[in-house]
């Protein structure tokens, strides 16, 4: 191995997003380990740095969507919107690296090719593909939910004479619409962002739409200042609530069934989260049953139906942006989204009918007809969940390859570990649960560094979960997910959008009060289910 000695680390970690920054800084300025940080990106913020397509904004209100670790940091830093755009994310992520001083541990543009378990030292064997090779005691992946992409390709492709961009892959310098025709193919959540945003700047805009959206309001604006005061005046209160949650939006979560409420009190309620905006809140501070009971899921669609039609003045283009499926994707939302069909300068294809035949060197041909176009833009999603896990060659005890030991489905115990990869930790791994991000964050991560503390402590050298604590988990995110409708909706959440990918449960779906709930009592009866080796070898 070329007789250079890898560099010894506590720790790497890989991923400079909300989960890679974070694991980074509890790990190194908390638990004062050796540890370095990994991105192939030019810049910190994972996911946030690629997704800098027009319109890119979270749709989880801010105030949930950012860190309560250090409350000096939530308190000094400014968000202008309850919704933020893109630039001010990135921003937020950027001054988390300067204030904690995580820069001089991280190295950008660099990608881990192979994490090599060695069993006679216990090592992670990491590689770079700038050639450098790191042997860390624990390797933390934070490589991003919804970071790898899903490109898919059509015949023709690179024959196409204008300019092809993905959203998640966009360039860093913009670039303008104006005077353009313009196609974007994906009605997602970036998709419904992308389009609302480009449509008044563009010559003209064709969407190539596969599946009909249940997109509700967004309302964007200030953030409320007396929302923001009451978690101020009750910080500890506020996260609590959070991290009990389902959802971990910060917002209170019905406990009420549809059918719990007469006609009218149900439209009222509809009415009134319509009013407010935000797709997991229609979803999840309406009633308490959508996303599980056919009933309620009815009454939801019924009522975005219902929308829909008022909106949409063409009443062709309102019956194709009108779904016929149960509203189990990933809710959406976007302010003036339907809107935007009621342009002079807007198309809809519904590709579903008239499919997307080939690329051509001046457009898109779909078996009916052909568009000319200067732009088309992939809104076309991920490769989520496991898409940057597997791009990594990682080769556990036994030689075993992470590629065969997923083949079936993916696996893990909690959603962090799986067995015969010790130490090593996914931040949002296959089976971890369905919310909110940066509040799961510090969930797992918490639990992270007390596993690692609880090896420091009983001078272990490796936690893994045994491979039958892995069925049990994965046989809980089977049972509560099938009692769920999202199994029955195709989308990123069971890998379906991706040709060739497993088909199945990836989430533990009863939400993240559950789920913290479930990392406790790993913890507290100190860690049931889970095998512990002790040093290898005594170090020289
Ligand atoms: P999504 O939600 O996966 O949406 C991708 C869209 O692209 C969706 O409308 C897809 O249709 C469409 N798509 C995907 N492949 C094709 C092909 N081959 N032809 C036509 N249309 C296609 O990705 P987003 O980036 O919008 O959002 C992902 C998550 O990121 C989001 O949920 C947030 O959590 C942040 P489909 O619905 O599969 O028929």
């Amino acid at each position: 191995r070329d007789g250079v000695e890898p560099v010894e680390l506590d720790a790497v970690v890989i991923g400079t997003g909300f989960a890679g920054l974070l694991a980074l800084h509890v790990l190194r300025n908390d638990l004062g380990l050796d540890v370095r940080a990994f991105d192939d990106a030019p810049g910190v913020g994972g996911t946030w740095y690629w997704n800098c397509y027009p319109g890119a904004r979270a749709d989880t209100e801010v105030t949930a969507y950012c860190y309560s670790f250090d409350r000096d940091l939530f308190d000094t830093w400014q968000w202008s919107e309850r919704y933020p755009r893109q630039p001010e994310i990135l921003a937020y992520l950027n001054h988390v690296a300067d204030r904690y001083d995580l820069r001089r541990s991280i190295t950008l543009e660099t990608r881990i090719l192979s994490a090599t378990f060695d069993e006679d030292v216990n090592r992670w064997l990491v590689v770079t593909d700038a050639g450098e090779r790191l042997a860390a005691r624990f390797l933390i992946e934070g490589v991003g939910l919804l970071s790898s992409t899903n490109m898919p390709a059509f015949p023709g492709q690179g024959s196409f004479t204008g300019e092809i961009f993905h959203t998640a892959r966009w360039p860093q310098s913009g670039t303008s619409f104006a005077g353009k025709r313009v196609g974007v193919i994906g009605t997602g959540s970036s998709g419904v962002q992308v389009i609302t945003e480009i449509a008044p700047e563009a010559d003209h805009l064709t969407v190539f739409q596969r599946s009909a959206q249940y997109s509700v309001p967004a309302r964007h604006g200030a953030i409320d200042a007396d929302f923001l005061a009451s978690i101020r005046a009750d910080y500890e209160g506020y996260w609590q609530h959070v991290r009990n949650s389902i959802t971990g939006f910060g917002f209170a979560e019905s406990t009420t069934p549809a059918s719990a409420v007469s006609d009218e009190e149900r439209e009222a309620v509809f009415e009134k989260w319509w009013d407010h905006g935000g797709g997991f809140q229609f979803m999840f501070a309406t009633f308490s049953d959508i996303g599980v009971d056919l009933f309620a899921n009815n009454a939801a669609t019924d009522f975005i139906k219902r929308k829909i039609a008022e909106t949409v003045t063409d009443p062709e283009t309102a019956r194709m942006l009108t779904p016929t499926d149960l509203y189990a994707k990933r809710p959406l939302c976007c302010d003036g989204y339907f809107e935007t069909y009621n342009r002079d300068n807007v198309a809809l294809v519904d590709v579903r009918s008239d499919p997307i035949v080939e690329i051509t060197p001046r457009g898109v041909r779909t078996t009916n007809a052909e568009y000319d176009l200067d732009v088309i833009v992939f809104a076309t999603g991920f490769d989520a969940v496991t898409g940057n896990t597997l791009k990594i060659a990682h080769t556990g005890r036994g030689g075993v390859d992470l590629a065969d030991h997923w083949a079936h489905r993916p696996t893990t115990h909690l959603g962090l570990m799986t067995s015969g990869f010790p130490n090593m930790f996914m931040m949002f791994g296959p089976m971890g649960p369905f919310t909110n991000q940066p509040p799961a964050d510090e969930v797992q991560i918490e639990w992270i560094a007390d596993a690692i503390r609880h090896l420091q402590k009983t001078g272990m050298d490796t936690i893994e979960p045994a491979a039958e604590t892995e069925s049990a988990w994965v046989a809980t995110c089977d049972e509560i997910g099938n009692s769920t409708l999202f199994p029955k909706a195709d989308s990123w959440i069971n890998g379906a959008n991706v040709p060739g990918k497993p088909v199945t449960i990836m989430f533990y779906m009863a939400g993240l009060g559950a789920y913290a709930e479930r990392l406790r009592e790993a913890k507290d009866n100190d860690y049931p289910g889970f095998r512990f080796t002790a040093p290898a070898r005594t170090p020289a």
